[in-house]
């Protein structure tokens, strides 16, 4: 009997311990970030010292990747574990989207629920809500973030450039107004409110010629898309990321006495830039270097608060960018002309939209000061490996049929070894590339070679395309007349996994 005691005692210590490891998770995810951007990457023209600081006390990747080279994909692998190519309509949603997210199946944020989690997404979402486009934006908005994993919410439904500009809080638009209803049209005028296309001169910051943007105007900002009503319910760029960031605080002390992941959706340095105040004109690059300013501040605030309420030692903060940079996407903030020899995507070439390396690979940084090494690793890890790697670390199997594009890429986020995926896919816009042993093989295509409104290369060639990463990381020869075997082997292993 006395044994069996010890036994439960000694059983119920270690289940202790155990639930006292757990780190609490936070995931802090901006928009349009590029390789090149953060000081801790190499950047002389930012200054980006909160980032570094993490930097500094974790690990830092140089071979990380998001799935794809846009928002919406990047986002379904990440809480998913597929590659979004796999399946149609997982490219940029609009703001009126039905949610492209399975319920039923494990998603990142669920998998830390069953791990006994509280777990929270404040910021942007970018998966759809309801079950279809024609929406009762004024009703119950389901399902969407709470019916995948998340037990708390506070978003807003797609980008900052796309109505409605609202934000939703657990199924509910935020303030809204019974006698002022939200209406939402992506194909025709709805309502009243003025448009960028019919009032230029309301428009505090115009859109960029041919790009649209000069839908419904909101706080001065032509927007992708047609709204009414909701007036009181419309946010102030100035003023969302002041929001977001005190409803991310705000989880994080409501839930302090328990593990949590919160996952941190910051809409910087997407368009429209529309830094707060306090942040206008500091970084001397315009508009979009503000707001990497700003972005770089609330990580810092983040950081601040956990070390405030003790949880910084057993906390793990995770921060990447869901694709690569892009200067002008639609508003003329002099992105362009004040960039000041600045360059987003570090000695990568392409940017957003691009198979080329700019479009996917990006910066990040883990810390877990309990646990990661300090250090730079170049391991090769994609977003895609979180859904895994946390399967592992929570010790919460998977269903064998979900996730299979996931791989635990465990020991290499907590920078135990330099041993990361041999072989990753990247997506483009219109092309797929497959990375192997630091070889890139770009699918040929006959698609346009440059985003011209953006004025990317996109990475499209109607020949195949192969690069030695090891020796030409800004993928300027093409090798693939000389490597054709390479070719041949490299384009049927992609085969082989498009077909899986
Ligand atoms: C594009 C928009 C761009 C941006 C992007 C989504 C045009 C011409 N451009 O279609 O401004 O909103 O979609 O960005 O409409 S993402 O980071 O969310 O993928
Ligand atoms: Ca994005």
């Amino acid at each position: 009997m006395r044994k069996l005691y010890l036994l439960f005692i000694s059983c119920l210590t270690s289940c202790l311990l155990f639930a006292q490891q757990k780190p609490n998770v936070v995931f802090i995810y901006v928009d349009d970030l590029g390789y090149g951007d953060l000081s801790c990457y190499g950047t002389t023209k930012i200054n980006t010292p909160n980032i570094d600081k993490l930097a500094k006390q974790g690990i830092r990747f140089t071979n990380a990747h998001s799935t794809s080279a846009t928002c919406t994909p990047s986002r379904y692998a990440l809480m998913t574990g597929l590659y979004p190519w796999r399946k149609a309509g997982t490219g940029v949603l609009p703001g009126d989207a039905a949610l492209i997210i399975p319920t039923d199946k494990t998603t990142l944020p669920s998998l830390f629920q069953k791990a006994g989690y509280q777990t929270g997404i404040v910021g942007k979402w970018h998966l759809g809500l309801g079950d279809k486009r024609e929406k009762e934006w004024n009703g119950e908005l389901k399902p969407g973030p709470n019916e995948v994993g998340f037990d708390y919410s506070f978003i807003f439904p797609a980008t900052a450039d796309r109505v409605p500009t609202v934000f939703v809080e657990n199924h509910h638009v935020v303030a809204l107004d019974a006698n002022d209803l939200i209406q939402v049209d992506y194909n025709k005028k709805i309502g009243n409110d003025p448009t960028g296309i019919e009032n230029p001169e309301l428009l505090k910051m115009h859109s960029s010629p041919d790009h649209g943007h000069n839908n419904t105007i909101v706080n001065g900002i032509g927007r992708i898309g047609y709204m009414s009503g909701g007036n009181k319910a419309r946010w102030t760029d100035e003023e969302m990321p002041l929001t977001f960031l005190a409803k991310a605080k705000e989880f994080i002390d409501t839930n302090k006495q328990r593990p949590f992941f919160l996952y941190y959706s910051l809409t910087e340095p997407h368009v429209p830039r529309m830094p707060s105040t306090m942040f206008k004109g500091k970084s001397n690059l315009g508009y979009r270097g503000d707001a990497i300013l700003q972005m770089d501040w609330a990580v810092g605030e983040i950081m601040k608060q956990l070390e405030n309420l003790g949880l910084a030692k057993n906390t793990m903060i995770i921060f990447s960018s869901d694709n690569g940079p892009v200067l002008d996407d639609g508003y003329q903030d002099e992105a362009v002309s004040k960039l000041n020899g600045h360059t987003p995507a570090g000695i990568l070439r392409g940017g957003k939209y691009s198979t080329f390396e700019a479009g996917t690979r990006i910066p990040l940084i883990i810390s877990w000061p309990a646990k990661t090494k300090v250090g730079v690793t170049k391991a090769v890890v994609s977003q895609i490996d979180f859904l895994a790697s946390f399967s592992n670390l929570l010790k919460i199997k998977t269903n064998t049929s979900e996730a299979t594009d996931s791989e635990n890429m465990l020991d290499a986020l907590l920078g135990k070894t330099s041993k990361g995926r041999t072989v990753l896919i990247e997506q483009g816009t219109t092309s797929l590339a497959i990375l192997k042993d630091n070889w890139k093989y770009i699918e040929p295509n006959n698609r346009a070679a440059m985003n011209v409104l953006t004025n990317t290369e996109l990475g499209n060639n109607p020949q195949p395309q192969l690069y030695d990463l090891n020796k030409d990381l800004g993928e300027r020869e093409n090798l693939a007349n000389q490597y054709p075997k390479l070719v041949n082997e490299l384009a049927e292993l992609l085969q082989k996994i498009k077909n899986q």
